[in-house]
């Protein structure tokens, strides 16, 4: 925040904590661990202290809903899912220094102790009030126990402490319509106590630190959902739960209740550092309290306002750490066009790639890299997989290392040839390589890593062409020594690709490694020395066996992943077109009860601001009134203006987004997912028409 650039000498950097409610797909990867990683192999190349934590998130409410749709209890559950995820990011070459679990003691411990230390110094309010009850579960409803609509947006699918269409965080209480996840039962309200951090508190603290500290270093998407929940005003939020999975309340009054997910999983973060230091005999205090430590977020972008609002006023209130320097959050990947969804099973599975495309971690870190969802969504096609993989790492980078290993061998036996005098071309060359290392790395320093990839492919770009201008195959009929100096310079350019690419291509990293004789290479060469060394691979030094790096992609393995994808939509299709089970008998008076009317529309308007609403006049021949509905995505609303429709009339009021919605139109789910109205056949039948 000051002036003065702080020196730093080490760096956290955390990596959000999956849940252990399935596998780990390329969404979780692109927006979360391939940067991560790439960010953390490149600062240890450049011989910085880094730690890079991270370990399964085990509570909060999407484990036991798993665990019962799955027949297997909570903790059969994490055991399953910790298990695949940890080696399926091993596999894939994820670089943590520690992978821990929040079930593990150590973490019970911490987040325990961190919870009593801010109830110790007054810091909660503790709040007896009306929360959202299931009679039918005998269980409170908060979190992912209950949906409904929206109250920012409309969405009629936002949890209990969250909208997933428009960012914001709720409280269960703000839905409107809510139900119960658990029973389909409408909640009931009922007494309970509970810690409240007030976050409202914290507002000053976050306008300086955030808004005014951050507003030039941060993504905009990421200042501007911090920006826009402080400008909304911040309320309290409770940090327990009424529930019984999860870290015990250990203060008096704190029976039967857990800590809120979302407040023990951050502290995730220090218990894997601890679970670490203790390992490792280092000192966990210094990566998360020392000033000259800069802490690093990466995440996903729904994850913003709990690392940017509620876990820096947790870290506030608690007085002995420090805060993230950055929380360099992503957008969403989307898959052929869809979102990815894990109970959908719309996704690439990362253990299943893994299993798909055997060693080819590389092909898909750099396709994630090269077509990351940094400033806005992006789309996964398998298309795109297999031209990035072809044309760029088969046709560029491969090509180039393999042109050069082999002429090598063919023509001086697998020695670095002695250069002779060098050409504009050559000197140029040389010297460009030297510039790539700064480049790559403002790149990532500014967590570019699409840009900083791009780099690397660059550098084989330009050996490629270098090697295309100079034609050392045509060369060496008339002057081997000539050819000689082209492949030593060509030679260069692989090295430094042998280097520079280890962020991102490990794997094919340290085979080139080995190609080139990496022992030679590593011993001496970090990314800093690469921009000062003179040369890489110096005169004389054999270089091992040339072997190709890539391999094609055939049109096959696309179909076979795109078949699978079919498959998933069929059965998805098949499933969600089910036809629902019958509700509960309703007796006559019931019925009755409800006042169904046929009425005409005759305005309708898009809600401003709104993706979903629309308010229309609606004639019910009982008077003209307001009615609005989430229908904006399945009609224009021209097209609805003069309808016949039927209207329950006496549905009580309820406010959507500032407008009163008098009643409700009825619809049926048509086909292909769309709305049909109900519409009387008869068109001349008159408005305020009962329907018994
Ligand atoms: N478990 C990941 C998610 O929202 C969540 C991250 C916790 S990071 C402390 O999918
Ligand atoms: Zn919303």
């Amino acid at each position: 925040m000051s002036d003065q650039p702080i020196s730093y000498q080490r760096t956290t950097v955390t990596a959000a904590l999956p849940y252990t409610n399935g596998p780990i797909h390329i969404g979780h990867l692109a927006g979360v661990y391939v940067p991560a990683d790439i960010y953390c192999r490149y600062l240890r190349l450049k011989g910085e202290d880094v730690l890079f934590v991270c370990g399964s998130d085990e509570h909060g409410v999407a484990i036991p809903m798993k665990a019962k749709k799955e027949g297997v209890s909570p903790k059969e559950l994490i055991d399953k899912y910790h298990g695949i995820i940890k080696k399926s990011f091993e596999d894939f070459g994820i670089t943590f220094d520690n992978y821990s679990r929040t079930s593990a003691a150590i973490h019970h411990q911490t987040a325990g102790d961190f919870f009593k230390k801010l109830y110790d110094q007054g810091d909660f309010l503790e709040e007896t009030s009306e929360q959202l009850y299931d009679a039918e579960a005998d269980q409170f409803l908060a979190d992912r126990f209950v949906t409904g609509t929206c109250p920012k947006c409309g969405h009629d699918q936002a949890y209990g402490d969250q909208c997933e269409n428009c960012g914001s965080s709720l409280n269960a209480t703000d839905l409107i319509s809510p139900r119960s996840v658990l029973t389909g039962a409408v909640p009931t309200l009922k007494e309970t106590r509970h810690w409240f951090l007030p976050l409202d508190q914290y507002e000053g603290f976050l306008k300086k630190w955030i808004l005014e500290g951050h507003k030039k270093d941060w993504k905009p998407n990421v200042y501007g959902q911090c920006k826009s929940w402080i400008d909304d005003g911040l309320k309290p939020r409770a940090v327990t739960r009424d529930l019984d999975w999860g870290i015990p309340v250990p203060v008096p009054g704190g029976e039967g209740k857990v800590l809120y997910v979302w407040f023990d999983a951050p502290i995730g973060y220090i218990s894997s550092t601890k679970e670490w230091a203790a390992r490792e005999g280092k000192d966990w205090e210094a990566y998360w309290k020392a000033p000259d430590t800069r802490l690093l977020h990466f995440i996903g972008k729904d994850n913003i306002v709990f690392h940017c609002i509620i876990f820096p006023s947790m870290l506030k209130a608690h007085g002995d750490f420090i805060l993230p320097e950055n929380v360099p959050a992503n957008e969403f990947l989307n898959l052929e066009g869809q979102k990815l969804s894990t109970s959908r099973n719309w996704a690439v599975w990362l253990h299943e790639y893994l299993q798909d495309f055997t060693d080819m971690q590389d092909v898909l870190r750099y396709v994630l890299t090269a077509n990351a969802p940094e400033t806005k969504d992006n789309d996964f096609t398998w298309k795109d997989f297999q031209a990035r993989n072809n044309n760029e790492l088969v046709a560029i980078f491969g090509n180039f290392v393999n042109r050069v290993t082999v002429l090598t061998h063919k023509y001086v036996g697998g020695k670095v040839p002695s250069p002779g005098s060098l050409t504009q071309n050559d000197r140029e060359t040389l010297e460009a390589i030297k510039r790539y290392p700064a480049r790559i790395g403002d790149s990532l320093e500014r967590f570019r890593f699409r840009e900083a990839s791009q780099d690397v492919m660059n550098l084989a770009r330009m050996g490629n062409k270098y090697l295309a201008d100079e034609e050392p195959w045509k060369v060496i009929k008339e002057d081997p020594d000539r050819a000689g100096t082209i492949l030593y310079v060509g030679l260069q350019v692989a090295a430094a690709l042998s280097i520079l690419s280890e962020p991102f291509l490990p794997f094919t990293s340290a085979k080139l490694k080995v190609m080139l004789r990496g022992d030679l290479l590593t011993a001496k060469l970090g990314w800093n020395s690469l921009s000062t060394a003179q040369i890489l691979l110096p005169e004389g030094h054999q270089i091992g066996k040339s072997e190709l790096l890539f391999r094609k992609i055939e049109d096959s393995e696309i179909q076979a992943q795109l078949d699978k994808l079919q498959a998933t939509k069929k059965s998805n299709e098949m499933k969600e077109s089910a036809i629902a089970p019958q509700k509960e008998t309703v007796n006559f008076e019931d019925f009755s009860k409800m006042d169904l009317r046929v009425g005409t529309i005759l305005s309708a308007e898009k809600m401003p601001k709104t993706k979903k609403l629309i308010v229309m006049k609606v004639d019910t021949g009982i008077d003209t009134r307001t009615i609005v509905s989430g229908i904006a995505e399945y009609f224009n609303p021209e097209e609805l203006i003069g309808k016949k429709v039927t209207v329950l009339a006496n549905l009580a009021p309820r406010p959507l987004r500032g407008v009163e919605s008098q009643g409700m139109i009825l619809l049926a789910e048509g086909p292909d997912g769309g709305l049909v109205f109900m519409t009387p056949e008869d068109l001349s039948v008159p408005n305020g028409s009962q329907i018994n």
